[in-house]
């Protein structure tokens, strides 16, 4: 036994050596993150395998192994949203920071009857233009459908009475004066708040961008056995008066609950 102990310093030597001889490509050094994450059920703790995980950003796709691990073989060199689906659970997102060091643990939670998946693409509004200090503009990858997106989805009956929400799974680029406040961007100037309306009613502003943002829909709005309307408007820049410009964001996995 003392052999090996004695021998294990040794390896661990030789791969700091074979990771500092790491030859840099073109003048960049060549960088990859490869982490040991986990999808857990979220009531029993128990892994989840065959999960699927995507990152629309960098167009990278995984699955969690039988024991729910997964491996982010991606250049993560900025705030990325990951996406995750599995059959019987609600579809999850997470905002994955670039200078999140630990693992990631991931909890999904069982799809109840009355949930319904309104959007499970990225979206991205705005004009696509945008500084760089602009929060998570880096990460910009697919072009704007314009400043709102709205779509049409049926509600069954026997939902009224029970507390309903839009959720948005997760959003990023928002530049409200309160995300430069917190840090989420350094922009010069600010924006108005993206805002949420249903059937015509604005019944929110989103604020901050984050994960999984539940905004409750009055009683009285909701229309049930037929069709109801969800649209999401983003804000425009305040100070700049050359041109109007839109406020660049993108939202993912958008979905209707009643709890
Ligand atoms: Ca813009």
């Amino acid at each position: 036994m003392k052999k090996y102990l004695f021998i294990i310093p040794i390896l661990s030597i030789i791969f700091a050596l074979e990771a500092c001889a790491e030859p840099f490509q073109g003048g960049i050094e060549k960088q990859e993150f490869i982490k040991s994450n986990r999808i857990v059920d979220s009531a029993t703790n128990q892994p989840i395998s065959n999960a699927e995980i995507f990152i629309p950003q960098s167009n990278f796709r995984t699955t969690t192994d039988g024991n729910g691990y997964f491996t982010l073989r991606a250049d993560m060199d900025g705030d990325m949203i990951i996406s995750v689906q599995k059959d019987g659970y609600r579809p999850f997102t997470t905002t994955f920071l670039k200078d999140t060091n630990s693992p990631l643990k991931l909890s999904l939670v069982k799809e109840k009857p009355a949930d319904i998946s309104i959007e499970c693409e990225m979206c991205h509004l705005g004009d696509d233009t945008y500084s760089s200090n602009s929060a998570n503009s880096a990460e910009f990858k697919i072009k704007s459908i314009g400043p709102f997106y709205t779509k049409n989805f049926q509600i069954p009956k026997g939902i009224k009475d029970k507390d309903c929400y839009i959720v948005i799974g997760s959003i990023i680029g928002v530049d409200t004066e309160l995300a430069r406040k917190m840090g989420q961007n350094h922009a010069n100037s600010y924006a108005t708040p993206p805002e949420v309306f249903f059937n015509g009613v604005k019944i929110s502003e989103i604020q901050l961008n984050g994960d999984n943002q539940k905004i409750k829909i009055p009683n009285n709005l909701i229309r049930e056995n037929t069709e109801n309307e969800v649209t999401i408007r983003t804000g425009h820049n305040v100070l700049k008066s050359d041109r109007f410009d839109y406020d660049d964001i993108e939202f993912m996995n958008l979905s209707f609950q009643a709890e």
